[in-house]
């Protein structure tokens, strides 16, 4: 099978047609476990409870006639606590790029955690969306939205501002993403997209191009 998320399986009494991994990243502190709280349970906490690992959640969706899991990967923002990068990266078609609105630094990290994901994701045209949280606390503001949203262009990607302490834009953050990789995914139908390069490994892309390459190379012999 050339990509494995894409699995038909059955839990419970759900039929569950596909499961998509969406992993986030972000200093510590931004809001990350709070966001999936919110999303998975309604369900936030005030206090401060760094990540160790890796933790994980799920939310099952429907679009259109599709049911979909969406697993979620939280892990810690802290260096000292992470899991093992490569592994929390692998067959994730997903990310949310989290920074704290009042903490310009975790904006500054951006770019950091934007270039963990492409070096370490596996599949091709991962969908990444960045959020900036804590929307309650305009007061502590020290990001603009002006600026993020110019700094999400700038990079392809979606932006929202979200609260993970009043739920403002969580739910449509993790839909916006889960609807982006359903339809980058061919209506989410798998067997239709096997030969299409979307959500395919790279190292099956890298085997494609070899294969052609020698298809080339045969041509040529055949040919002299
Ligand atoms: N006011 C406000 N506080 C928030 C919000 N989201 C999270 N917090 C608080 O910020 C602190 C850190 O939240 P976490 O969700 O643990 O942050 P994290 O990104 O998971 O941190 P690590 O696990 O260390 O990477 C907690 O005290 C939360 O209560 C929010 O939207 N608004
Ligand atoms: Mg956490």
């Amino acid at each position: 099978m050339l990509y494995n998320q894409y699995m038909k399986k059955k839990s419970g009494q759900q039929d569950i047609d596909i499961i998509h991994k969406v992993v986030l990243v972000g200093d510590s502190g931004v809001g990350k476990s709070n966001l999936i709280g919110r999303f998975t349970k309604n369900d936030f906490s005030f206090e401060t409870k760094a990540t160790i690992g890796v933790e994980f959640a799920h939310k099952v969706l429907q679009v259109e006639n599709s049911i979909i899991k969406a697993q979620i990967w939280d892990t810690a923002g802290q260096e000292r606590y992470r899991a093992i990068t490569s592994a929390y990266y692998k067959g994730a078609v997903g990310a949310l790029v989290v920074f704290d609105i009042t903490k310009r630094e975790s904006f500054l990290s951006v770019v950091k955690w934007l270039r963990e994901i492409y070096e370490g994701a596996d599949m091709e045209n991962i969908v990444v969306m960045l959020i900036g949280n804590k929307y309650d606390l305009q007061g502590e503001r020290e990001v603009t939205t002006k600026e993020a949203v110019e700094y999400a262009q700038n990079n392809r990607l979606k932006y929202l501002e979200t609260s993970a302490l009043t739920a403002v834009n969580v739910e449509e953050s993790f839909v916006a993403v889960v609807h982006d990789i359903y339809y980058s995914n061919n209506q989410g139908n798998y067997e239709a997209c096997k030969d299409k390069s979307v959500f395919m490994k790279k190292e099956s892309v890298a085997i494609r191009l070899e294969r052609l390459e020698k298809k080339e190379r045969e041509k040529k012999k055949a040919c002299c």
